[in-house]
């Protein structure tokens, strides 16, 4: 897929759902929820004094569960999936990590018993086609299993959207082993275990690599890396929270890239990307996680 509209379009396919957002009190949220109306009809959980006035302002109508604390909506949030009232979760203001909790929540949380793991999407100007990147936004310092569960959990969400051949660079600083930095061996034991068809036909894995070979072909044939995944990666597996993050945020911010983010591995799309997002970039996430919805 090239564009973000290919998205967009393949969500506007699936039938509309309901969707709980948690602290939504805030315009940015509320204009993203208006550009996503067709997609989803909105439960506002929230403080709805605060959320009246600016309703009224963006124009749009929705449920309110009234509820004041960030925290709280989160977890009413997850209830209202949990409990069929609602098909899907976003976030709102509630900052990541509590919303996470919510989430995880043993008793009434959208745990299935495997590994919930953040999926960026990337339309960026320069590059030629989308991009995903994961996980840069839930697992802090994921290990080399916990890789491997975030490596199927994007490569569903890439299926879901009908890739069936799918390029993985497992980025590094270097493309070569080095003692002391344990991420290039798990790209190496990715690669490894792709090329025998660990994760499914049509998956080539290639690491470690630097993101310029990952992203350009030119890079590669300076340092003479020879691989199909080089310069024309779908997805790239990212070492940790932190350099992804940062990743990921210098590309949406200096490469003007459009973009969304999705967990995924719960029982329900779960809609997150970060609480500065434009009303854009949360229409695009709605619709990433509905466009990923068997
Ligand atoms: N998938 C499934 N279960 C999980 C996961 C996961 N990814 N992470 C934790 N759990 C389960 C554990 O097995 C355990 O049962 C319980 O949840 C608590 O686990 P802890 O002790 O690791 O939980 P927390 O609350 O300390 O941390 C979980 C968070 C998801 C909150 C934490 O990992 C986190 O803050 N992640 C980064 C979020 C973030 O700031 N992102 C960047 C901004 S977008």
């Amino acid at each position: 897929m090239r564009k973000m509209d290919e998205v967009v379009a393949l969500a506007k396919r699936k039938p509309r759902r309901r969707m709980a957002v948690s602290a939504p009190e805030g315009l940015n949220v509320l204009e993203g929820l208006k550009m996503a109306y067709e997609l989803v009809e909105p439960i506002l959980v929230g403080d709805r004094d605060k959320l009246l006035p600016l309703m009224e302002q963006v124009g749009l109508e929705a449920e309110i569960v009234d509820v004041k604390d960030p925290v709280a909506a989160a977890h009413e949030a997850v209830k209202l999936v949990s409990s069929g009232k609602a098909d899907l979760i976003m976030k709102g203001k509630t900052d990541t990590p509590n919303f996470l909790r919510a989430v995880l929540n043993k008793e009434y949380g959208l745990r299935t018993g495997r590994l919930l793991s953040h999926v960026t999407i990337m339309e960026i100007p320069a590059y030629h086609k989308l991009l995903f990147v994961t996980d840069a936004g839930m697992n802090i310092r994921p290990d080399y299993a916990q890789k491997v569960d975030i490596l199927n959990n994007a490569l569903d969400v890439l299926r879901a959207l009908g890739y069936d051949e799918i390029k993985v660079a497992a980025v590094a600083s270097i493309e070569a082993l080095h003692h002391d930095m344990p991420e290039t061996y798990d790209a190496a034991m990715l690669s490894k275990a792709a090329q025998r068809g660990q994760f499914g036909g049509g998956v080539l894995v290639e690491g470690p690599l630097g993101f310029d070979i990952a992203i350009s072909k030119e890079s590669a044939e300076i340092k003479k890396i020879k691989s199909p995944v080089a310069g024309d990666a779908d997805l790239i597996l990212v070492p940790d929270v932190a350099s992804g993050n940062i990743m990921a945020k210098a590309i949406i911010y200096f490469g003007n890239a459009k973009s969304g983010g999705i967990i995924v591995g719960a029982s329900a799309p779960v809609v997150l990307l970060s609480r500065a997002d434009t009303p854009e970039q949360k229409f695009y996430s709605i619709a990433f996680a509905l466009a990923t919805i068997g």
